[in-house]
């Protein structure tokens, strides 16, 4: 009999304001690669990544949505299942951080599993944001 390629299967789902870099960072996960010209996301993207976690096998499927406003009702549909959801702002765009809550309550929304993990990830770090900004006490009060 052919052996199974996991252990586990894990559903995550990225979201967040259109730009913030959703894409880029599943394609840094996932191929190690970055492309300063991305594209923005038509609708949703998907990937595989396998993973090892002490002696079991993991497979991480990865649904990256599009940000744009336009897709909003067909993103909405792929929050059903996820275990694990990324909800991504651009620290160096104040108004991404703003729509957090926004992510949150579409979160509430559409998601189906109850126990699913909520993780907040700022990304575009590398431009020293924290300094520029001026809002990093904003941010460290952010509850899931
Ligand atoms: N400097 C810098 N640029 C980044 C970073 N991450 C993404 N970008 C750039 O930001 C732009 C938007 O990135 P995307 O990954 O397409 O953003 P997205 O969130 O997937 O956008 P949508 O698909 O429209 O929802 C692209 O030009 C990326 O190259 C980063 O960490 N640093
Ligand atoms: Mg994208």
């Amino acid at each position: 009999m052919a052996e199974s390629t996991h252990d586990h299967l894990f559903k995550l789902l990225i979201i967040g304001d259109s730009g913030v870099g959703k894409s880029s960072i599943l394609l840094r996960f996932c191929d190690d690669e970055f492309n300063e010209k991305q594209a923005s996301t038509i609708g949703v993207d998907f990937k595989t990544k396998f993973m090892q976690l002490r002696s079991k096998k993991l497979k991480l499927a990865l649904w990256d949505t599009a940000g744009q406003e336009r897709f909003r009702t067909l993103t909405s549909s792929y929050y059903r299942g996820a275990q694990g959801i990324i909800l991504c702002y651009d620290c160096t765009q104040r108004s991404t951080f703003e729509h957090v809550k926004f992510w949150q309550d579409e979160v509430r929304k559409y998601s189906t599993n109850q126990d699913a993990i909520l993780m907040l990830v700022a990304n575009k770090a590398t431009w020293g944001c924290q300094t520029h900004c001026g809002w990093t006490k904003s941010r460290t009060t952010w509850k899931p």
